[in-house]
């Protein structure tokens, strides 16, 4: 069997899974956006995890919502599909729900819904703090490297003994590092708008890349984020995402993305938008984001 998932936590936490209940000849890593567009070869014996459904495929397991861009998958398939809070959680299930697991899926289903405390991110252990060093978002090199290095660790050992090795201790201490340098542009370069924050790194040349949830933990007041930055010459790249400590703002992000041609979910979003006219986008968006009664 193929095991073909993503390299975050989640995708993490199900090859543990598979691999101590089946054999597991291979493992692709792949982003998802692959699996829609049909960049890879899918085969017959290829278990899918956290990843959405492709119809060569002979097993599939995920969570996500399904979107009009999702292949839909048929009645009857080999897996399980539902919306939980990771997929880690749907194969738990489908091996019998090992009690030695039960920590592993719990925080795995914390961190794939970002159901986090301040803490959680200024401070994070265990599951967590693994979890954001495999985080493909975290902008480290060699992710692929990493992923597979603690894959085969946790095969071994217990989380503990990983969390101590020379080389996660190394990448900890550099994401803390880089967490430190982010805070400080984020704090230079964003402003407080009613509930919305808005970060413009348009006029860094090469911002850091640091945990995406920081900027909640600045700006507590902050129901949403917006987030604009230069992708190439021709182009600025608007994020946009509901706090995960305020959980009061009730625009779908994903909505009010794709009327500017980007996407994504209900919670957080991106769109592409033209450097001519982007200043004018950027405050119409902030508007439709602000609470009527900031109005
Ligand atoms: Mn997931």
């Amino acid at each position: 069997m193929r095991l073909v998932t993503r390299a975050d936590l989640d995708g993490l936490a199900c090859a543990i899974l598979f691999m101590e209940n089946e054999k597991v000849d291979e493992l692709l890593l792949v982003h998802p956006q692959e699996i829609t567009d049909k960049k890879v070869e899918i085969r017959a014996d290829d278990t899918l995890a956290n990843l959405p459904y492709h119809p060569d495929c002979g097993r599939w397991f995920d969570h996500h919502l399904l979107t009009d861009s999702n292949e839909k998958p048929p009645a009857q398939f080999e897996g399980i599909y539902r919306q939980a809070p990771s997929a880690a959680q749907l194969v738990w299930e489908y091996f019998g729900r090992a009690e030695h697991h039960r920590r592993m899926v719990e925080e795995t289903d914390r961190f794939d819904s970002a159901q986090l405390s301040e803490s959680d991110v200024l401070k994070p252990q265990g599951w967590v703090l693994l979890g954001f060093t495999v985080d493909p978002r975290t902008g480290h090199e060699d992710q692929e490297a990493y992923f597979r290095q603690c894959l085969d660790w946790l095969a071994e050992e217990p989380l503990e003994k990983v969390l101590v090795k020379p080389a996660v201790r190394d990448r900890i201490q550099r994401m803390f590092e880089k967490n430190e340098a982010f805070c400080w542009e984020l704090m230079k370069h964003s402003r407080l708008d009613g509930n919305v924050v808005f970060t413009d790194f348009r006029g860094v040349p090469d911002p850091t890349v640091g945990n995406r949830f920081l900027i909640y933990t600045l700006f507590p007041e902050a129901n949403v984020s917006v987030r604009a930055q230069f992708k190439g010459r021709e182009r600025v790249m608007v994020n946009v995402g509901h706090s995960i400590f305020n959980r009061t703002c009730e625009v779908s992000v994903g909505d009010l993305m794709s009327s500017y041609g980007g996407g994504g979910h209900f919670g957080a979003g991106s769109t592409p938008l033209p450097i001519i006219d982007a200043d004018t986008r950027i405050l119409d968006i902030i508007a439709a984001l602000q609470d009527p009664q900031n109005a």
